[in-house]
């Protein structure tokens, strides 16, 4: 078992990012043996669900004309417009039924305001507007990461990346991540991971 002062977050094991799902991620559903495993590992451990209202703005649907994957401007920056997903209180919304979730310390939902997408579970994608996991993080003394989860390039990166930004050591085990792949997102966002300081082990 590993010290109170390191946790394992879990990052969107949803059905939607899961094969079959509306924005499945390939062999998203790979990691899961080993994130159940892991859970055994760590003191604590938080889960993360992107929970969002049918209205969303990062929905291509909601934006007439616009083809899912495109990119959009937001008044906080580039947004990708993706499929539907991750609804709340549908199927695609909740966990993959293989991943252990009783173990969770804490369940963080992220994504609920209609008109900003939050891809890191620290910050919304304004990069300032806080979802309260720093707080209960270092309420509970923890100053070290493991991240694992989807996508690797999406959510993993940018929760890593600002998890590293507010001063933990952050640990992304690729091995239990898989990627969406958006022209060289996968590659663009591993740099930015290692720029960060954060360690990529397999
Ligand atoms: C994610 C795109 C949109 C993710 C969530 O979990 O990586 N990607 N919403
Ligand atoms: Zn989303």
């Amino acid at each position: 078992m590993r010290p109170t002062t390191e946790a394992l977050i879990v990052i969107d094991v949803q059905n939607d990012f899961c094969p079959g799902g509306a924005l499945a991620v390939a062999d998203g559903d790979a990691i899961i043996p080993r994130i159940n495993a892991l859970m055994d590992d760590y003191a604590v451990k938080v889960l993360t669900q992107d929970w969002h209202p049918a209205n969303h703005a990062s929905f291509a649907a909601n934006h007439p004309g616009a083809a899912p994957f495109s990119i959009t401007r937001m008044p906080y920056g580039e947004q990708v417009l993706w499929p539907a997903h991750c609804v709340q209180g549908t199927t695609g919304a909740l966990f993959h039924p293989a991943l252990r979730t009783d173990p969770a310390d804490l369940i963080l939902r992220k994504g609920f305001r209609p008109t900003i997408d939050s891809y890191s579970a620290f910050f919304e994608n304004d990069r300032t507007t806080p979802t309260g996991l720093e707080g209960y993080l270092r309420s509970r003394g923890v100053n070290r990461l493991t991240l694992v989860g989807l996508a690797t390039d999406f959510c993993v990166a940018y929760s890593a990346v600002d998890a590293a930004r507010l001063g933990f050591d952050v640990v992304v085990l690729e091995g239990a991540c898989r990627a969406i792949g958006l022209n060289g997102s996968l590659e663009d966002a591993k740099a930015t991971m290692l720029d960060a300081g954060i360690v990529m082990e397999p």
